[in-house]
């Protein structure tokens, strides 16, 4: 192996290693504070000032890293955070952490990538390493980071630097997965690349899961993401069937479930929500489409999945219906705005839309989310209602579209109005059910 690959293998084994994660968000914040516990120092690249000096105050922003644990770490010397990317080229190691989302048009935006990617071609020197972590469509290490990396042949990769791709694996909120526990992917543009990477990530990852490149390792997070995508789709499609059929979709998947092999159990809901599921999948698509190749199950799925805020506004209208009363003016009481249970995140949620298209229709809508105080939506700022006899009593219908542990659903079962329960979570936490079927 090279001398440079044997080098800095070296100074990881030791914790010689200055480390840099480019991004301290959800991500990235996580990682640089491990691989600081794990005895490195580490350095910090964000755009943003305010996180930045959050960060080199001691001061957490993000769930999964509890304050007293940065402040350690920042007050024992081992990571500091910079504004900006001027001093990318002090760092051993780099790891990559920035945002992949989709543009207005639905079409991948590198853009985060590109521009830290840019600063690593003026700053990279020999005896480094950049792993990119960001969710990426299946080449973009290799077409994007190598070209900028070798400099127009001054630098040589695998000689002078190591280049590879490890998709992040975070589960914000997973208490029992974590960095350390969950197996992390690794695939390199050369085996030297590889090995320099796996060394790396050996240090705060029980098992690390060597691949031979980096797009096998771009497309196992594409996997793993589309994967949901596809199965939450035929549950949601399910759900429509059963609508139609007459059949209670939640008894269905239960008894599919009773299947000790061959099922995996997905449920259906109001949509798609947060910054993975919705958007992975479009980065594999379009990256087939420059290679003149359809994707069409994924595309589908997608669609299937994208319509479902529209059918459950449609289900909303019709509930009001039966109770003769027209969408326009009737009170719609939306509860849960976050894309997904016991999270306040409302990136792509579902929710959105739900209020959206009934707000179009001339509903009165309000919401009411424990974790959501505020929603800022097409230029309308929404606040959340408390959940009460008198907000209740205003709602023609309500809807339930997150099914957050916190909402006092025997108060919305009392209040009897008509209810569209998008996550069956009156049924499933009935205690009535549950009494029922215990004295049965
Ligand atoms: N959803 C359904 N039905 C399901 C599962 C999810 O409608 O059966 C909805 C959720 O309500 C949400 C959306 O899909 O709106 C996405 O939910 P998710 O459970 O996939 O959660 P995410 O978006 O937080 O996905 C992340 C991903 N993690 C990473 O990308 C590192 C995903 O790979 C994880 O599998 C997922 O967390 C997880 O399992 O929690």
């Amino acid at each position: 192996m090279a001398d440079q690959a044997q080098s800095l293998i070296r100074k990881i084994e030791t914790r010689d290693a200055l480390v840099g994660v480019v991004g301290l968000g959800y991500v990235g914040l996580p990682l640089a504070v491990e691989f600081a516990q794990a005895g490195f120092s580490v350095l910090g690249f964000e755009v943003s000032s305010k996180k930045a000096e959050a960060v080199n105050r001691g001061h957490s922003y993000v769930g999964d890293v509890p304050g007293e644990q940065l402040a350690s770490v920042v007050q024992a010397g081992r990571l500091s955070a910079t504004l900006g990317y001027e001093r990318l080229g002090e760092v051993d190691a780099l790891c990559v952490c920035v945002p992949t989302p989709l543009n207005k048009t639905g079409d991948p935006d590198v853009s985060y990538i590109i521009s830290v990617t840019e600063s690593i071609r003026m700053t990279v020197r020999p005896g480094q390493l950049i792993v990119l972590e960001s969710t990426t469509y299946p080449g973009t290490t290799r077409e994007l980071l190598l070209p900028a990396l070798t400099q127009g042949g001054r630098l040589k990769v695998a000689t002078d630097f190591f280049l590879a791709f490890s998709p992040e694996r975070v589960d914000p909120g997973n208490q029992v997965w974590t960095i350390r526990n969950t197996p992390k992917v690794v695939g390199g543009i050369t085996p030297s690349c590889t090995e320099v990477a796996r060394t790396l990530y050996a240090t705060i990852v029980d098992h690390v899961v060597v691949v031979s490149s980096t797009e096998a390792a771009e497309l196992t997070k594409l996997l793993e993401n589309t994967f949901r995508s596809v199965n939450i789709a035929l549950a949601n499609e399910m759900a429509i069937v059963c609508d139609k059929l007459g059949v209670d979709v939640w008894e269905v998947i239960a008894a599919a479930s009773s299947k000790p092999f061959g099922f995996m159990k997905f449920t259906p809901g109001p949509g798609l929500g947060g910054h993975c599921i919705p958007v992975d999948p479009h980065y594999l698509s379009w990256k087939m489409k420059t290679l003149d190749y359809k994707t069409r199950l994924v595309e589908l799925a997608s669609e299937i999945n994208a319509e479902m805020p529209r059918y459950v506004a449609e289900k909303a209208a019709d509930l009001l219906n039966q109770s003769g009363k027209p969408v326009k003016g009737s009170g719609v009481l939306v509860v849960g705005a976050a894309y997904k249970r016991d999270t306040d995140d409302t990136r792509e949620s579902p929710a959105l839309d739900i209020i959206r298209l009934l707000a179009e229709k001339g509903a009165k809508v309000t919401y009411h989310d424990p974790l959501v105080p505020s929603l800022r939506h097409e230029g309308q700022d929404l606040e959340s209602v408390s959940l009460d006899d008198q907000q209740l009593a205003a709602a023609d219908v309500v809807v339930i579209v997150t099914d957050h542990s916190d909402v006092d659903y025997d108060l919305i079962r009392r209040a009897a109005r008509p209810v569209l329960d998008t996550r069956n979570v009156l049924q499933r936490e009935a205690p009535e059910t549950a009494a029922a079927a215990a004295s049965e």
